[in-house]
């Protein structure tokens, strides 16, 4: 059924479905570069800790094992910066924040999460974005285990937003009834940062 393929050559459709992913303003890359503020940090994981606290009914602290056993997922996703450009198709491995928020209780005034990373990083979410479909704490990339640069041991990816969101080195999450901007958002960045809407600067 359907249009003919020749293997390995796309066809039109494609293309065109391929193009439909693309946000206005962003050019594919097939390279995944590395982009951050600041020198990669040196992380040990026998003292690593991912803390959530803020509005929660019981603060959480978490070994990096303890992560790790959680139950993972495989989600593939497109990858969207600010700077412009998109890496399409991502193969991401890791906790999916639904499956986190599992182990939590929120304070019911909790609307918002601060994500908090190294060094000194951090970035804002409503809960929905946080909650969203495809947001999840990965510690693989494309079947490799994450390299230092691209944020090992633990990174977030929020595929729906600009990429500034997806926190590498993260430490924690602080639950907050009010939006407060991250590291990004207080130097002019959007709060939000849809890509489809070129959420980039400013409100
Ligand atoms: N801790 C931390 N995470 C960060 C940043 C940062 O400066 N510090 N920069 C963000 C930005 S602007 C982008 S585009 C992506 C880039 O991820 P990559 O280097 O894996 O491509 O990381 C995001 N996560
Ligand atoms: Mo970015």
């Amino acid at each position: 059924m359907g249009a003919k393929r020749r293997p390995g050559l796309p066809t039109e459709e494609d293309e065109m479905s391929r193009k439909r992913r693309i946000p206005p303003g962003q050019t594919v890359t097939d390279d995944f570069p590395v982009l951050h503020h600041g020198s990669v940090p040196e992380i040990d994981l026998a003292t690593w800790r991912f803390r959530i606290f803020g509005r929660v009914e019981e603060p959480l602290e978490m070994t990096y094992d303890e992560f790790r056993s959680l139950p993972s997922v495989t989600q593939v996703s497109d990858f969207h910066c600010v700077t412009t450009w998109s890496r399409l198709d991502n193969r991401w491995e890791g906790v999916a924040s639904k499956e986190l928020m599992k182990r939590v209780r929120l304070k019911p005034e909790a609307r918002f999460v601060m994500v908090h990373a190294a060094p000194d990083f951090t970035a804002n979410l409503p809960l929905e974005d946080f909650l969203a479909d495809g947001v999840l704490f990965a510690w693989a990339h494309d079947r490799k285990e994450l390299t230092p640069e691209h944020g090992w041991p633990l990174r977030l990816v929020v595929p729906h937003l600009y990429a500034w969101k997806s926190a590498k080195w993260v430490t924690g999450l602080e639950f907050m009834a009010e939006d407060r901007p991250g590291f990004w958002e207080r130097r002019g960045y959007h709060p939000h940062g849809d890509p489809w809407a070129e959420e980039r600067y400013g409100v």
